[in-house]
């Protein structure tokens, strides 16, 4: 009889990630002008998801897509807990489209240089699919301050009746645990996936999303590989910006399905906002100042 071994992964403070090397790392990517800015930072706490279009170049795009044809581009089969850069080989196509420049500078913008691998899966609307997938948000209820990414990749283009990922923008605020909201068809400021080859879409961990249905007769596929942080997520991006950066447009803007919570959600932008930049006082239109006003002066008699 054979015993199944459980893993325990070794918790991410206990594994050979280096700062010095990290940080040597990250600055080589500032210089190389590879980090985001700081609007494009307030705007993934804003909507939860940044996509960037056509960034990887076709011939790896078609790579891939032979990769998954022939099954050498799979689904991953299991949470590891690894670093993200031993997980994928240098020459396998996906580890190309990892290693990008600009794919690099914006996972290190978000989760550090040298995250850590979580899972990996291909997605598939096979050609003739007439049913949506369920509302979800992956994984289970994760209610922690920073964030996970998952990078959605599309190796073709995605037209609308092609299926491309349903994604509902600000809902990273509104945890769910999977399919909770599957009751719900369509919300107001919904928005398709609609796109070239080699996009990707960068999402927060807690973003509803869905497949939806595929009308043509081509089969729709999307890599998406989550990230877990190896650092504190505080200024990884270019924050050199920061003084100048027009973000109270962006934090005080609501989502066409606020309705009337859009200053709950603004609060709770602000508070990952907070988080983000390292200062615990900051503030936008006193949402949160006036209620954390707490004055003790006494000025009795
Ligand atoms: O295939 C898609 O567009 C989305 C699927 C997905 O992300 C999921 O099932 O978690």
């Amino acid at each position: 009889m054979t015993t199944a071994t459980v893993h325990a992964p070794l918790p991410v403070s206990e594994k050979p990630y280096l700062p010095e090397r990290m940080a040597a790392e990250w600055r080589r990517l500032r210089a190389a002008g590879l980090l985001l800015d700081t609007e494009r930072m307030a705007r993934f706490v804003a909507d939860g998801f940044l996509r960037f279009e056509s960034i990887v170049p076709d011939e790896l795009n078609r790579a891939v897509l032979a990769g998954i044809a022939d099954g050498t581009v799979t689904g991953g089969g299991g949470y590891h807990g690894d670093p993200l850069w031993s997980t994928f080989a240098e020459d396998h196509p996906i580890g190309k489209v990892f290693r990008l420049p600009a794919v690099r500078g914006i996972i290190a913008s978000l989760v550090g240089p040298e995250p850590q691998y979580d899972h990996h899966a291909v997605h598939v609307v096979q050609a003739r699919t007439g049913y949506a997938q369920m509302w979800h948000a992956d994984a289970a209820i994760d209610a922690k301050p920073h964030f996970d990414i998952q990078i959605m990749y599309y190796p073709h283009a995605v037209t609308r009746p092609m299926g491309g990922t349903l994604i509902l923008p600000g809902s990273q605020f509104r945890m769910i645990h999977e399919a909770e909201a599957a009751r719900y068809q369509n919300f107001r400021g919904q928005v398709h996936t609609v796109c070239p080859a080699g996009t990707l879409q960068i999402v927060h961990h807690n973003i509803w999303h869905c497949a939806q249905p595929n009308s043509t007769d081509t089969t729709r596929y999307m890599f998406k590989l989550r990230l877990n942080p190896t650092v504190r997520q505080q200024r990884l991006w270019n924050a050199g910006d920061l003084a100048s950066a027009k973000i109270h447009g962006i934090l005080n803007t609501a989502q066409p399905w606020h309705g009337s919570d859009s200053r709950l959600e603004y609060i709770n932008r602000i508070k990952l906002w907070r988080l983000l930049i390292g200062d615990p006082t900051w503030d936008d239109s006193l949402w949160l100042g006036r209620i954390e006003n707490d004055p003790q002066t006494l000025i009795s008699e």
